[in-house]
């Protein structure tokens, strides 16, 4: 049975590898907020909490759909990982970080041209103690910038080794041509052909703990049992990493962005298309009690209602859209269906 639980979390691993691929076909880092041109992440003063509208929809570009991955990495190795508060205190923290940072410097390397605002501080304290640090002041030297961070590595000193496996996504090298970085991306015109449908979650907020949610397309008696890779009903996961603790430095944002999962692969497999009625199930899983919630539990969570969109998120990119877009989709859903 162990050998069968661990082909199990290697499918898993390779539905979140799939999610990373997703991500990097978005040739958007992150939707610029406000005049001065903060990132989302570069919310300068978290107390007071901010303007609603200050927060953008960050879903629909390469930051917004590199997080879903990173966030159920985080999920799946659970304990401190899976805890806002102390997930630092892991040690394996650091290493899937710099692993973080190297598909960043994937991301960058295929944008050359990206530009990145030098207008913000990155803070690393938020509250009182931070706001008297300023554009001006004297300790600014002490803090840095996005525009300092997000450069080609050999800028700032060091470089990444060949990786000793392709990269997910990329056939093995036939054996004749032995040192070749040449791998070529699997079936590179059958993805680009194939980017929706996208399963959108709005009002996606903060929780106190962290859930999994896991998502299943025409599979109405959904259980945690039939999360698998195997199974073409199964779409994806969708971790929300909780604050744990209280959320004592205001971190939170008011108003909620959206998220997408891509379904495409599902969509597929079960052949379906536009006009079909899909159903679109959850199954809500409390990480730290292994509960499954009913959907009377998780409904008024922040955000853990999802609907099937067809369109081509990277279509309806048109600038800041605080209010996460979703007015105009076109949807054959039964939203939040679970067991
Ligand atoms: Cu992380």
């Amino acid at each position: 049975t162990q050998r069968v639980e661990r082909t199990q979390l290697y499918g898993m691993s390779r539905i979140f590898q799939q999610q990373v691929v997703d991500a990097l076909k978005f040739n958007t880092f992150s939707q610029p907020q406000g005049v001065p041109g903060y990132p989302w992440a570069n919310i300068p003063v978290f107390d007071p909490p901010q303007e609603d509208d200050l927060y953008p929809n960050r879903a629909l570009n390469f930051d917004g759909l590199y997080e879903q991955p990173h966030d159920n990495y985080h999920g799946w190795i659970g304990g401190d990982m899976a805890d806002n508060a102390y997930t630092a205190f892991d040690p394996v923290f650091s290493s899937y970080h710099a692993n973080i940072d190297r598909m960043l410097e994937v991301w960058i390397r295929a944008h050359p041209a990206a530009q990145y605002t030098t207008q913000c501080l990155l803070q690393p304290f938020a509250g009182s103690e931070a706001d008297d640090v300023t554009f001006t002041s004297a300790d600014a030297w002490r803090y840095t910038t996005l525009g300092d961070m997000a450069q080609d590595s050999r800028h700032i000193g060091y470089d990444y080794g060949v990786p000793v496996a392709p990269p997910f996504g990329t056939r093995r090298p036939a054996a004749k041509a032995c040192c070749q970085q040449s791998s070529t991306p699997m079936q590179a015109q059958e993805q680009t052909a194939s980017l929706g449908p996208w399963v959108v979650f709005d009002h996606v907020r903060c929780t106190h703990d962290t859930y999994l949610i896991d998502v299943f397309l025409n599979q109405p008696d959904a259980t945690p049992q039939q999360v698998s890779a195997d199974n073409p009903h199964y779409v994806g996961r969708f971790s929300r990493i909780g604050m744990g603790l209280v959320d004592d430095k205001g971190r939170c944002i008011t108003h909620g962005v959206s998220r997408a999962l891509n379904a495409a692969r599902t969509a597929a497999a079960l052949n379906l298309r536009p006009t079909d009625t899909t159903q679109l199930s959850v199954v809500v899983t409390h990480l730290d009690s292994a509960r499954v919630l009913t959907p009377q539990e998780y409904a008024p969570l922040p955000g853990f209602i999802a609907q099937l969109v067809w369109d081509d998120p990277r279509q309806t990119v048109a600038g800041p859209a605080p209010s996460a877009g979703c007015c105009s989709v076109s949807t054959t859903t039964t939203p939040g269906e679970s067991t």
